[in-house]
């Protein structure tokens, strides 16, 4: 079985998500289809570095991310820094020859996200985007429904993704608010998660129509690299910097399919956490998931007898897609970690067998632009063809 050499850059949040599916992935899918080496890992200062390094496994650490591009020991790069850093890093890991595992969103802009489909495309090398909640079972489950046809031809996708850690504006000003780390806010952040659901579902997107609302406008700064996501208050001792990001946004979609739908995204929701919410209706049936009850799959179907009208609810299990690699009894509980380890089984798979992984960083381009006409239909308040050819 072929060992893969793991380079990680950031230890933060998603450092310790991909560490762990790394070291787990074969205890799951099994034969594993490589396996994961934790090399070596990076981050800003030689301290934390060498904290992450004792504490997720890896056997180096370094203090500079270009000494994990110039390692020829390492076969993959995974980025897992704030999104100002995707660009630079994919780009000069595409140059060396290594594999790139990247955190969404791509990049701050298209033109980042297009040099960055550029530099893979000719390196030659395998590339993939985080998305990785399209990997919950339940979404996967979705997927195969609608591809086998089970709700006929696709009508109308309504998502969300609502949260609540950063409604108090004490929460502190991170990385995730300001423009020239983030790129966007909400949009880029979460947004895109949706956005990549509804294109796996539904197809490509036509054209958008919408609105984007930034409600606070400066934060406390915060102190420290890592983003605690609303576990930290600051007082109003904190000196406090502008927001120049988005706290929500809301559009409208045509697809090319002639399906329409819409998204709303909120960082301010209170009562709302991780409420990824997606309804699809189709001309044979509906099928509707909530991420904070992603064991389940909630379907109708016109053909189910009229004596037994309404939504049931499937348990994913290992009858369903990546099942029979997770739990033996459905319900047991997928988590989020469960779908970074699919995640990691994927993308080395696709080293593997040589075959192109979804999603990719043509895939994050794409996003890239849908974000490019969503942003510019909030600003001129009209429906924005997507330019796909930029
Ligand atoms: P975080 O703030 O928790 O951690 C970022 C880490 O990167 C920190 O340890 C920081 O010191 C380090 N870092 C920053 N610049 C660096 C550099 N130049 N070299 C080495 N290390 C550097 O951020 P988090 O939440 O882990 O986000 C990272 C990326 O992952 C972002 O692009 C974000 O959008 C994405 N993300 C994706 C999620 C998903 O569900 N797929 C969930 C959370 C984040
Ligand atoms: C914060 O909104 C965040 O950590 C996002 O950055 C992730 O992409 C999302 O999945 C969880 O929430």
């Amino acid at each position: 079985m072929k060992k893969f050499n793991i380079g990680l850059i950031g230890a933060g949040f998603m450092g310790k998500a991909h560490a762990m599916a790394y070291a787990t992935m074969p205890m799951f899918f099994w034969p594993a289809p490589g396996i994961p080496v934790r090399k070596i890992i990076a981050d800003i200062t030689e301290e934390t570095a060498k904290d992450a390094a004792a504490r997720f496994g890896f056997e180096k650490y370094t203090s500079d991310w270009r000494k994990v591009i110039e390692d020829p020991e390492i076969d993959i790069v995974d980025i897992a820094t704030p999104n100002d850093t995707h660009a630079e890093i994919a780009i000069a890991a595409a140059k060396a020859g290594k594999h790139i595992f990247c955190e969404k969103p791509i990049a701050r802009t298209s033109e980042e996200a297009k040099k960055m489909y550029e530099a893979v495309k000719n390196a030659g090398v395998k590339n993939m985007l985080a998305f990785n909640y399209r990997r919950t079972p339940a979404v996967a489950l979705a997927k195969k429904f609608i591809d086998e046809g089970s709700l006929g031809k696709i009508l109308n996708f309504r998502g969300t993704y609502l949260q609540d850690w950063s409604a108090d504006p004490l929460s502190p000003l991170s990385w995730r608010f300001q423009k020239a780390i983030a790129g966007s806010g909400t949009l880029g952040d979460i947004g895109t998660h949706v956005i990549d659901m509804a294109r796996y579902l539904v197809g490509e997107f036509d054209e958008v129509m919408a609105t984007m609302k930034t409600y606070i406008t400066e934060r406390p700064v915060q102190q420290g690299t890592v983003d605690k996501l609303g576990t930290v208050k600051l007082d109003n001792s904190v000196k406090k910097a502008p927001v120049d990001v988005d706290d929500e946004v809301s559009f409208m979609i045509r697809f090319k399919n002639g399906a329409v739908g819409s998204i709303e995204a909120t960082r301010n929701g209170w009562g709302r956490n991780n409420f990824i919410t997606f309804e699809i209706h189709g001309e044979k049936g509906s099928i509707f998931f909530n991420y904070e009850r992603r064991d389940e799959l909630q379907v109708y179907f016109a053909s189910d007898p009229a004596d037994r009208r309404g939504f049931r609810t499937i348990y994913t299990g290992p009858a369903h897609p990546y099942g029979e690699a997770l739990w033996p009894i459905p319900a047991l509980g997928i988590g989020y970690g469960e779908t970074k380890i699919i995640e990691c089984h994927d993308f080395i798979k696709s080293i593997v067998e040589d075959t192109e992984v979804s999603p990719n960083f043509e895939d994050g381009y794409k996003i890239s632009l849908i974000c490019d006409a969503i942003i510019e239909s909030s600003e001129k308040q009209k429906w924005i063809k997507v330019n796909f050819n930029k």
